[in-house]
């Protein structure tokens, strides 16, 4: 049996046709049915939908052999126990400091400023500005960062852009870019030894049909 990890929404959507590609239909989705376990059209795969934040860690311990998770989730995670052979290019998005459209970033930046950051990428966010040699102080948040300026929790904020439109309807700009995101494949190192005859297939499938 091999199990994969994926979230619903963009990644569940976005995977779709890779699995179809290596011969792999889902039997239901996961937003209508609620089910956290779903069966394919294959008897040895199944999927399981866990939070996106989660997948690394059910792919990392075994739960699961496979899963698609963002960069930025994985750069979060730390990456142990995982193989990661293949970046997907779906799910795309970058990483970026956003400001709101008052605030001088880079006058900060310049005068030796500490700044306060929120962010739910604590790790990434505090690597880019010691990279920098930006003074930070990061406060961590769960979700909506684009709150954080506009209620004086904090500066700036590390976060995700794909349209802009979010920052936009906040008054916040983006100020920095800090990296392209998008979403790999994950294989337990383990399952890739134990369950080769298995996962070779579908690994070459998925590679394949990003060609
Ligand atoms: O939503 P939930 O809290 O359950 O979890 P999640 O946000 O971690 O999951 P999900 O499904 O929203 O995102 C899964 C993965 O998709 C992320 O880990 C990223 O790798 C990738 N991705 C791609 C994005 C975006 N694009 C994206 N735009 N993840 C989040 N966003 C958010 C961003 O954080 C911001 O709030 O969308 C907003 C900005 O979008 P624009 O289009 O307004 O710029
Ligand atoms: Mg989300």
């Amino acid at each position: 049996m091999i199990t994969i990890a994926l979230s619903k929404g963009r990644i569940f959507e976005e995977t779709l046709p890779l699995l179809a590609a290596a011969g792999i239909v889902p039997n239901e989705n996961p937003e209508a049915s609620r089910k956290l376990i779903i069966g394919t059209n294959r008897d040895d795969v199944r999927v399981v939908i866990v939070r996106a934040t989660d997948v690394p860690t059910y792919v990392q311990y075994g739960a699961a052999d496979l899963g698609i998770a963002g960069k930025d989730v994985l750069l979060e995670h730390g990456g142990a126990g995982l193989y990661q052979p293949l970046d997907l290019k779906i799910a795309r998005c970058r990483m970026c400091v956003a400001a709101p459209a008052g605030f001088d970033y880079a006058a900060a930046v310049r005068r030796g400023a500490r700044l306060k950051i929120a962010t739910k990428y604590v790790n990434t966010a505090r690597e880019h500005f010691a990279k920098k040699g930006v003074h930070v102080d990061l406060i961590k948040l769960y979700g909506s960062m684009e709150l954080a300026p506009l209620a004086g929790l904090a500066d700036a904020i590390v976060d995700l852009v794909s349209t802009g439109g979010t920052l936009r309807a906040n008054q916040l700009v983006e100020v920095e870019e800090i990296m392209p995101i998008s979403a790999r494949l994950i294989v337990n190192q383990a399952s890739l030894k134990t369950k080769r005859g298995l996962l070779k297939p579908v690994l070459e499938a998925i590679e394949g049909a990003l060609r």
